[in-house]
């Protein structure tokens, strides 16, 4: 799919890799500034949101699948809006746009921060996350998605509530799990509903920032309900951008410059 111009064409062409909320506001400021480039998905989920832009799903095949990806659809800029956890996306780019000479930017969300009233207690990691789980059994609300469940078979006496996008292709190895599917960006006052209606006493999340999973932090303040917070993998070095508004300047500032 060549969607940017060819070699001789001097307009930016961007590669967007997508899969958050500011990926999608993303899209629609560079397609309502009639930007050409290509939206990527990975293609964790069935039916992906569609996007105002082409898009292509799946990996590249790492590092040296990205760069020869960058060459041959002559790719001017790349724009890591993934999500603060898909770190190995964001590794490969630095490493691709280093090796091809193509300018990157992170649109990088910050972390959330406890406010009054919270009661979190900070992780470094998934699996620190797991050994914090109380000795007596809890009703947990694993809000981390399916990629991570399968680890806390490891301590089965725990009752947990999953959110998933998609139905699992397999029941979860747990053996008191409820799912439920749900596609985000999510309210609080559905959050508060499903915390009250599960009877949750504790709550698993990444510490994901942005808009679209925050609602079940709001919701746990509002309830009192301890978070096991876990803190994102540190980024590489990059350029970022806080936001869309920033993104376009740096576009529009490096395509001037021709870089
Ligand atoms: C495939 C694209 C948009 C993007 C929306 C954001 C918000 C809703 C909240 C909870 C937490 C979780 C999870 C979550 C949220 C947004 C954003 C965000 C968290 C979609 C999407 C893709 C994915 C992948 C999916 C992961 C999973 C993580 C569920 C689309 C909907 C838990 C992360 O079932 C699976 O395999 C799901 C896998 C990676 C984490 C995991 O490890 O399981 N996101 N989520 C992207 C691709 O293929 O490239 O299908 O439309 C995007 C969104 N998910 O445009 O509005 O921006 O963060 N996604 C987390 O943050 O904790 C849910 O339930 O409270
Ligand atoms: P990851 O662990 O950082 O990446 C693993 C591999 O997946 C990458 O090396 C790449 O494969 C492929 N990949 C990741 N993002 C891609 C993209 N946007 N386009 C094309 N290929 C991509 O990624 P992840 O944590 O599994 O996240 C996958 C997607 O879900 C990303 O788009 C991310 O923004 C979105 N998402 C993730 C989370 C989360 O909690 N992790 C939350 C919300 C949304 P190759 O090496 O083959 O190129």
């Amino acid at each position: 799919m060549l969607v940017c111009m060819n070699e001789q064409d001097t307009a930016p062409c961007v590669l967007l890799l997508g899969g958050t909320t500011e990926a999608s506001r993303m899209a629609r400021a560079l397609a309502g500034a009639g930007v050409a480039g290509v939206f990527s998905y990975a293609g964790r989920t069935d039916t992906p949101l569609p996007q105002p832009m082409p898009t292509r799903i799946g990996g590249f095949g790492g590092v040296e699948g990205l760069a020869d990806y960058l060459r041959a659809e002559a790719v001017t800029h790349v724009i890591d809006a993934t999500h603060p956890f898909a770190v190995q996306m964001s590794r490969n780019a630095v490493t691709a746009c280093t090796q091809t000479g193509i300018p990157l930017l992170a649109l990088e969300r910050p972390p959330w921060v406890p406010q009054a009233g919270d009661d979190w207690q900070n992780l470094p990691s998934q699996e620190a996350a797991l050994a914090a789980l109380p000795m007596a059994p809890a009703r947990v609300f694993l809000a981390i998605g399916k990629q991570g469940v399968a680890a806390f078979a490891a301590r089965p006496e725990h009752h947990y509530l999953l959110r998933l996008v998609d139905p699992p292709a397999a029941p979860p190895p747990l053996p008191n799990a409820e799912i439920v599917l749900a596609r985000g960006p999510f309210t609080l006052a559905d959050d508060l509903a499903l915390l009250r209606g599960y009877g949750i006493e504790l709550i698993i999340a990444k510490n994901a920032g942005g808009e679209g999973a925050r609602a079940k932090l709001d919701a746990a303040r509002a309830l009192g309900l301890r978070v096991l917070m876990i803190e994102r993998p540190t980024p590489p070095t990059r350029q970022v951008a806080a936001n869309v508004e920033d993104a376009l300047s740096w576009l529009a500032h490096s395509a001037r410059l021709g870089v």
